[in-house]
């Protein structure tokens, strides 16, 4: 019989799922049902986006599982009527763009091309970046986009320093972790990427007091979620010169209001929460690929551990 799969998102994700699950799903081998409109009992897995019409999971009786098209499931993850296992999105588009996003503000950043872009006014300012192995940056969060990140960067040649929960090893990146290892992580960088998930343990992770570590005049890039940074400390950080450009891509409210002190303030970049995108092709291949191992009876990969809420 065929499993019934149901799409709960909304309708522009609809438009780009809705040839590709279908070849991923028969690539896969897996004889599915896919509907927008399947009875919640008849209901063997759901791909989910955050959706006003779909946050009572309780009539899901024969659900299995439950696959996020969103890498970050803070909207989900508290949803006590939720008991189904929960898969993250984790595909190769997805990394391979956050690695471009990343890579491309941290370039901007060392090698001051501001200076030239904003500045044409005759000026011959000859001054010279370090090279990269000059240059500390810190990656904070070295999952599954941190760690491709830190990566790459240090694959540059920047002289990177990562943090994360537990222990990792990660080629050219001077790993730190729990509490004790942020402040080491933090000392003295010049650049800072965010991509933390949005937890109750990781909110304000940039503070005023972690501000004050980084190397005066340093950049921050988040690409990880808006409560990451303490607003206020941020802008404070900036007006005093401890921090030099802000780059940011999410935020607390999105879309960011339009009277937000970031949006006028001369060295914050705002971009629209488009650092890096589920690309549909290789999200469909995942998905696919998670049901049938659910299918197998092997737990889901990437699957979100409620207790750390990530
Ligand atoms: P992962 O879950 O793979 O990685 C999260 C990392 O953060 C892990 O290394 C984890 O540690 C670490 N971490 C979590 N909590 C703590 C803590 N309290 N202290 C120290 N480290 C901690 O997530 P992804 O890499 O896939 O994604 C990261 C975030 O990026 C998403 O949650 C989402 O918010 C954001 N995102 C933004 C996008 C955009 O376009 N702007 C697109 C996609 C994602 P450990 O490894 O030990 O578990
Ligand atoms: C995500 C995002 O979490 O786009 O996937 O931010």
């Amino acid at each position: 019989m065929a499993l019934n799969v149901l799409f709960a998102a909304h309708d522009g994700l609809w438009a780009d799922y809705k040839d590709h699950l279908p070849v991923a799903f028969a690539n896969a081998g897996l004889d599915v049902d896919l509907s927008r409109d399947h009875a919640p009992a008849d209901v063997d897995y759901i791909v989910f986006a955050p959706h006003p019409a779909l946050t009572d999971f309780t009539p899901f009786t024969r659900t299995k599982g439950v696959l996020s098209l969103w890498a970050g499931v803070e909207t989900i993850v508290t949803n006590e009527t939720l008991t189904q296992p929960l898969a993250r999105m984790v595909n190769p588009g997805l990394t391979q763009g956050m690695v471009e996003w990343v890579t491309g503000h941290v370039l901007r950043h060392h090698l001051g091309m501001d200076r030239h872009i904003h500045t044409q006014d005759g000026t011959w300012d000859q001054t010279v970046p370090p090279l990269a192995p000059e240059r500390k940056v810190c990656v904070l969060g070295l999952g599954a986009l941190g760690a491709a990140c830190a990566e790459a960067i240090a694959a540059l040649g920047f002289d990177v320093s990562g943090w994360s929960r537990s222990q990792k090893s990660i080629a050219g990146v001077t790993c730190f972790a729990g509490d004790a290892g942020m402040t080491d992580a933090l000392k003295d960088a010049e650049i800072v990427v965010l991509l933390l998930p949005n937890t109750a343990d990781t909110e304000n992770a940039l503070n005023a007091e972690t501000l004050a570590l980084l190397a005066k005049g340093a950049f921050i890039v988040n690409p990880g979620r808006g409560p990451l940074i303490d607003d206020d400390a941020l802008l404070a950080a900036l007006d005093s010169g401890q921090v030099a450009h802000a780059t940011l891509d999410v935020f607390r409210v999105e879309p960011l209001p339009a009277d937000h002190p970031y949006w006028a303030h001369p060295r914050v970049t705002v971009t629209p929460h488009i650092a890096a995108e589920t690309r549909p092709e290789t999200a469909a291949a995942v998905i696919a690929a998670n049901i049938k191992r659910c299918e197998a009876g092997e737990p889901m990969h990437n699957l979100v551990d409620r207790g750390a809420g990530y």
